[in-house]
């Protein structure tokens, strides 16, 4: 049948007109157009990115920065990877079906909202790290086409009264997060798995919320931010491995 394949969830080409008509629908547009035009700004001039991990195509960037003593240091990678579309990286990044398959900080998500086929709010808790309290986070997530051959999702805090912060044993994290994909292939030539590649540029910037020792959480993400790319790009290829592609 046709439902045998994810085709009627892939992220679809045009906004959900439900997000639209939704309160939250100006934040979500208005943070998603900065985001993925950030995400495509090139690594080179007077921002003084720093380069913290590279391996084949895979380059990741920092600044370090500070708010209110919280190690806040904003997060840049690229990474190339051929075989899948823009389209399939986002679709397997923005629905819930498949995150504890790749995401391997997770100790609980729920959908705290369904607000349209394009967007979620989801509440997350993640594995403590000694000697830090357990973190939370509630955030809305967005996938749209943003332009020809080009996906990307957004993650953004945002507030719920059935959902308060620091309430119990975790301490709410603030988090922005962009996955920007762009797909080529040779012009003249049909899309398929052997001539396709997806260019990606991942950026996030994490306030932990409350006390967190600087040189473990610098610890903690210089391990965790490569592992989780290289984990997640692979997850993808061998999703897509033998079905057809969608672009
Ligand atoms: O973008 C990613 N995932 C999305 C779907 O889940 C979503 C998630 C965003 C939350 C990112 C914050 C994660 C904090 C995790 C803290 C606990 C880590 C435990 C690891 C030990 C096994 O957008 C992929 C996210 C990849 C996350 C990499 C880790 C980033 C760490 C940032 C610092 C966290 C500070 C708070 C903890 C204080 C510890 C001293």
């Amino acid at each position: 049948s046709v439902h045998t394949r994810d085709q009627v969830e892939l992220p679809p080409p045009a906004i959900d007109n439900r997000l639209t008509v939704h309160p939250l629908w100006p934040e979500i547009d208005r943070i998603s157009t900065e985001q993925i035009q950030a995400a495509f700004e090139g690594v080179g001039g007077e921002i003084g990115w720093q380069l913290f991990a590279e391996e084949g195509d895979m380059r990741m960037y920092r600044r370090e920065m500070e708010v209110d003593g919280m190690v806040t240091d904003p997060l840049k990678a690229m990474h190339k990877v051929r075989g899948v579309t823009a389209r399939e990286m986002c679709h397997y990044f923005f629905n819930p079906r498949y995150r504890y398959e790749w995401e391997t900080t997770l100790e609980t998500m729920t959908i705290v909202e369904e607000i349209a086929s394009d967007s979620l709010v989801f509440h997350q808790t993640f594995k403590r790290i000694w000697p830090a309290s357990q973190r939370d986070a509630l955030f809305w997530s967005h996938v749209r086409q943003s332009s020809e051959n080009t996906y990307a999702v957004t993650n953004h805090s945002t507030t719920n009264a059935d959902y308060p912060a620091n309430n119990g044993a975790c301490i709410r994290l603030f988090v922005t997060v962009c996955l920007a994909c762009h797909t080529t292939y040779p012009a003249g030539e049909t899309p398929t798995r052997d001539n396709i590649t997806t260019s990606i540029a991942y950026c996030s910037t994490v306030n932990p919320g409350g006390w967190a020792p600087a040189g473990v959480l610098r610890a903690v993400y210089k391990r965790e931010y490569p592992k989780f790319l290289k984990r997640f790009t692979s997850y993808v290829v061998e999703q897509c491995r033998g079905k057809p592609i969608a672009i």
